[in-house]
């Protein structure tokens, strides 16, 4: 008797701690979209092409209408939501050079070791861009240390800056792979000698031209930023970049199904230079911009088959967002303006990538978690930046007082439970160094120039700086295009938002 009770009891915990681990610990998949805009998706009202798949992630989940990613650049956003932390307070953190150091220190608390400490196992498959290595920058030949590893990921797969910078190699956790050591990697600022190839003195033999900066060292036919030489069997293709990503994941998931998994799926479509796979050229009559979107809506759908071969897409969190919003002309002559026809990028916004309009920052963002998530759509704002506290809230993760200082917990918006909040407040910046925000109070915006002009203003044109009012202010809910400033007529909410922007940048935290 004594023994079928203690059984019973076994069989009762094992169960409590079951429906515990599919409750509090889902697998999570980040997967974070390249300079991907509003209005890019067919499910975000592109008409122009179809994202099937992740139409079908937006109508299995929630598809948020204020869903915004922390800045309107790459290296910025990503710090953010990997450390819960506005990037404007830490310096150094703007786009990073081919040869940056890394700009998280080890040993920084992230969204990853987070989870790691809630007993997951973690993953960074493709984009980095936040750097690697100590203050001398990489050891191309060496330990690449530190890295994701040293900042809470158990595995990565990497594109080590993004690909229009050098070098063009895959790092497999510390190191280059397949780099022989009798062809060593050199990667720098300077022209390693007087015949070395590049995009000026080679313009003829380029696949794809260039048409501002990315005249340096040409791999693949295409010249990009900084210069190299070596590691020739470590190169990879462009071509191939997202076929990597979706091997390496579906790897990752299979081998880990049986305990809870985070994966972060960096993908780097559709940044320039855009060399989608020669299965996706032409898939669409905008060209490579466009059919790289097509690209990753393949990918997307890769991950999603894998999550319900293997059985886990109940137990398995989907976050579909982006790092910045789009650009069309970024440095590479690939026709996407010429080819752009009716297609609106940033959807109904203003602005793109590299500006505090809303369309730098306010980007697709979508949640699926079968069974647990009722399909919708959501207005309440949330941000990349949330999820560092919101997934320790569902994982019931202790945070430390001084770790994710801007991460708030909008983990019931991310679920759309009943009545569930999202923030009232949110920042948006641009790249860090030019010193202009975007302020979102409610359904009002204040931007704030220091720099004295907005970037990319019109996403539909090259892109160019223009003169803007050092503050301006708009009601986004009847002006979502940021088209009347209101600051005259406002004077007391102008001031409002201003201080309260002061205060949020001055007190070093907003959790
Ligand atoms: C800019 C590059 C642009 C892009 C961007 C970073 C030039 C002229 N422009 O400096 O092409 O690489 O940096 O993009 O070099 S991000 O999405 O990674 O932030
Ligand atoms: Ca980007």
């Amino acid at each position: 008797m004594r023994l079928f009770s203690t059984l019973t009891a076994l069989v009762a915990s094992c169960l409590v701690s079951l429906g515990f681990s599919e409750e509090t610990r889902p697998n999570v998949i980040v997967i974070m979209a390249d300079d991907l805009g509003y209005g890019d998706l067919s499910c975000y009202g592109a008409t122009a092409f179809e994202t099937p798949y992740i139409d079908q992630l937006a109508a299995e989940g929630i598809r948020f209408t204020s869903g915004y990613c922390s800045a309107s650049t790459c290296t910025p956003t990503r710090y953010s939501f990997l450390t819960g932390t506005y990037a404007f307070r830490e310096k150094g953190t703007g786009i990073a050079p081919p040869s940056s150091p890394s700009i998280i220190p080890a040993g920084t608390p992230t969204i990853a070791s987070m989870l790691q400490g809630q007993g997951y196992n973690t993953a960074v498959i493709g984009k980095w861009h936040l750097g690697l290595g100590g203050p001398e920058g990489p050891d191309w030949n060496g330990d690449l240390k530190p890295g994701p590893l040293e900042m809470g990921f158990d595995h990565c797969f990497l594109l080590p800056t993004t690909n229009d910078r050098v070098p063009q190699v895959y790092v497999q956790d510390h190191r280059v792979l397949n780099l022989d050591p009798n062809d060593p990697l050199w990667v720098g600022k300077k022209k390693p000698s007087e015949d070395h190839p590049t995009g000026i003195t080679h313009r003829e033999t380029l696949k794809m031209d260039w048409s501002h900066g990315h005249n340096s060292t040409i791999h693949n036919g295409i010249s990009r930023i900084g210069f190299y030489t070596g590691g020739e069997k470590a190169r990879f293709r462009d071509e191939d970049l997202a076929d990597k990503w979706v091997e390496k994941s579906v790897e990752f998931m299979g081998k880990n199904k049986e305990e809870p998994f985070f994966l972060f799926f960096a993908s780097h479509d559709c940044h320039v230079p855009r060399i989608p796979h020669e299965r996706f050229q032409g898939a669409t009559p905008l060209g490579f911009r466009a059919d790289s979107i097509v690209q990753l809506d393949w990918c997307v759908g890769e991950l999603m088959k894998a999550a319900d071969r293997l059985g886990i897409a109940e137990n398995t969190l989907f976050v579909f967002c982006s790092d910045n919003g789009p650009v069309m002309d970024d440095g590479y002559a690939d026709e996407a303006l010429e080819k752009l026809g009716d297609h609106r990028a940033g959807g109904p916004f203003t602005g793109g990538k590299y500006s505090v309009y809303e369309g730098g920052t306010r980007t697709p963002f979508i949640t699926r978690w079968k069974g647990k998530i009722a399909p919708g759509v959501s207005d309440e704002i949330v941000a990349t930046i949330d999820l560092y506290h919101s997934l320790a809230s569902l994982t019931e993760a202790e945070l430390p007082d001084d770790a994710a200082k801007d991460s708030i917990d909008v983990l019931g918006a991310l679920l759309g439970t009943e009545g569930a909040e999202g923030r009232t407040e949110l920042v948006q910046q641009d790249n860090g160094n030019r010193g202009n925000y975007g302020f979102r109070s409610g359904d009002w915006k204040l931007q704030r120039h220091d720099s004295g002009s907005a970037r990319n203003v019109v996403v539909e044109k090259k892109l160019a700086n223009t003169k803007v009012p050092k503050f301006q202010l708009f009601n986004l809910a009847k002006d979502p295009q940021e088209k009347k400033n209101l600051a005259e007529s406002h004077p007391e909410k102008m001031e409002e938002l201003k201080t309260r922007l002061n205060e949020i940048i001055s007190s070093g935290k907003t959790r």
